[in-house]
């Protein structure tokens, strides 16, 4: 199958083939990972170069979205592996502000086929409601997603919310989205930063040994 077709679907937010031209690449023998991040990704940062320069809307931004969306529904079994032993529990959200949530459902997919447990709270999710859950679920990891950056300021408030509520030293933070670095998570003083969500299983694995 040509990859150049499934990243055109999304751009274009054909609904209609999207399914069957993951099936078809499937089927083909390409690799779960390439048709995600060759095909459905790639297809994603056309249309946020686009939206950013003004060649498309919201409304197609949003449809591109859904498209996605559907496209990784039928790659999800293929993605994650099945681990029975739990390796610990994850809260995961996106801060306040944002509903970005495709990269964030990623991540949470992949670290529940990496066998943690993961309790996902939404999104647009205020700083108080990320504190409660962190209080009740007793997670080892709280992963924070940002994708604006007039919202990544929203992972700091996040973390000094913890701080003050006497959480912080009770679980590992580790923090992500597109305009989020290392740097950043260095300086607000998460604990850890992954670029992708393959990326972010190895960092998890790491914070709950540490
Ligand atoms: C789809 C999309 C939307 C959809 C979102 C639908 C949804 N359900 O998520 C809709 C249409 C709703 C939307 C709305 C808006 N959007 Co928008 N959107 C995008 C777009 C095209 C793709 C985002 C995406 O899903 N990428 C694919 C996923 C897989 O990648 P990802 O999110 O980065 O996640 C990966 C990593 O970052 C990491 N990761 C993510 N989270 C976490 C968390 C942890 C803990 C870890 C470790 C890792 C991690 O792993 C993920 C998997 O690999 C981007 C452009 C882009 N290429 O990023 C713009 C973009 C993010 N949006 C943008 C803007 C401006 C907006 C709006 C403000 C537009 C408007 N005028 O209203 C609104 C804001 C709404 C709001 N309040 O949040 C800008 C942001 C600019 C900026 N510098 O802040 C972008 C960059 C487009 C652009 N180039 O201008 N958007």
């Amino acid at each position: 199958m040509e990859l150049d077709k499934l990243v055109q679907c999304v751009v274009d937010a054909d609904m209609d083939n999207v399914k069957g031209l993951v099936e078809e690449g499937i089927s083909d023998g390409v690799a779960p990972s390439v048709l995600l991040k060759e095909g459905l990704i790639k297809g994603l940062d056309i249309v946020g170069e686009k939206f950013e320069s003004g060649d498309l809307f919201l409304p197609e931004m949003l449809a591109a979205a859904m498209t996605m969306k559907t496209g990784v529904e039928v790659l999800k079994p293929h993605l994650t592996g099945e681990e029975t032993e739990t390796a610990g529990t994850v809260v995961i959200g996106t801060v306040q502000g944002d509903v970005h949530d495709i990269g964030k459902n990623l991540v949470a997919m992949m670290l529940e086929g990496a066998g943690f447990e993961v309790i996902d709270i939404g999104i647009d999710v205020p700083a108080e409601d990320i504190v409660k859950a962190v209080e009740e679920k007793k997670p080892q990891i709280l992963g924070l997603s940002a994708l604006l950056t007039t919202t990544m300021p929203a992972l700091k408030t996040t973390i000094d919310a913890l701080k003050e509520a006497g959480l912080r030293d009770k679980v590992k933070v580790m923090v992500g989205g597109a305009p989020v670095t290392q740097d950043y998570a260095d300086e607000i003083g998460a604990d850890g930063y992954a670029s992708d969500a393959a990326g972010a299983v190895t960092l998890a694995r790491g914070l709950v040994q540490s």
